[in-house]
């Protein structure tokens, strides 16, 4: 095993928005989203073995939100509310002890970070969590907002490549490269190291 960062005390996992509208099947799919499922469960296992903070973002949009393409934005209705394509991909381990981060729940606002309007970052500094892993989808849009916000309030952040996925390969592509630039480290899960 190739051992290249370490999981230490005062690290957290951000899950971002692995719901059913992003699968393949849902109203607004990224190809390949459920491929993120099983490698996050082993990280999310570890983390719950040594009692480590994990945070599940989640887009929860009213019926009538601005991204809407009915409204002017770019995208289908999608992560509605109380919805089945709001739900959690089935196969997640959402442990007990995980706390839900829900985003973009606001009519007319749109938040792709998972600390645009929420507790997020206040609940990780109430933790004392100085580093951030990092999965999910989109790559290109909540993943890559979720890391260069995390890097610019000042957190250590690791993007799991083999963990997230894109709606485009291109937009994915330059979203790790900027991600890269500000600062963010890319691991595989198998490249982990728990203390
Ligand atoms: C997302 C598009 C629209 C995401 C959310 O989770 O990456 N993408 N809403
Ligand atoms: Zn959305």
């Amino acid at each position: 095993m190739r051992m290249r960062v370490g999981v230490l005390r005062r690290s957290a996992l951000v899950v971002v928005d692995v719901q059913k509208d992003f699968m393949p099947g849902g109203s607004l799919p990224v190809p390949d989203g459920d491929k993120v499922v099983q490698p996050l469960n082993e990280v999310i296992r570890e983390f719950q073995a040594r009692r480590l903070p994990m945070f599940f973002t989640r887009d929860w949009h009213p019926p009538n939100h601005m991204s809407f393409r009915e409204r002017g934005g770019s995208w289908p209705p999608h992560c509605v509310q109380g919805t089945e394509g709001a739900e959690f991909h089935p196969d997640l381990l959402v442990p007990e002890e995980a706390i839900v981060i829900s985003k973009a729940t606001e009519p007319d606002k749109e938040a792709y970070s998972g600390f645009e309007g929420t507790e997020l970052e206040r609940l990780l500094r109430e933790k004392g969590v100085k580093r951030l892993f990092i999965g999910g989808v989109a790559t290109d849009y909540c993943v890559r907002a979720t890391v260069l916000d995390g890097l610019r309030l000042g957190f250590e952040v690791i993007v799991l490549e083999d963990a997230v996925k894109g709606v485009a390969k291109e937009t994915a592509e330059k979203a790790l490269r900027e991600m890269v630039l500000g600062g963010a480290i890319l691991a595989r899960t198998d490249e982990l190291l728990f203390e």
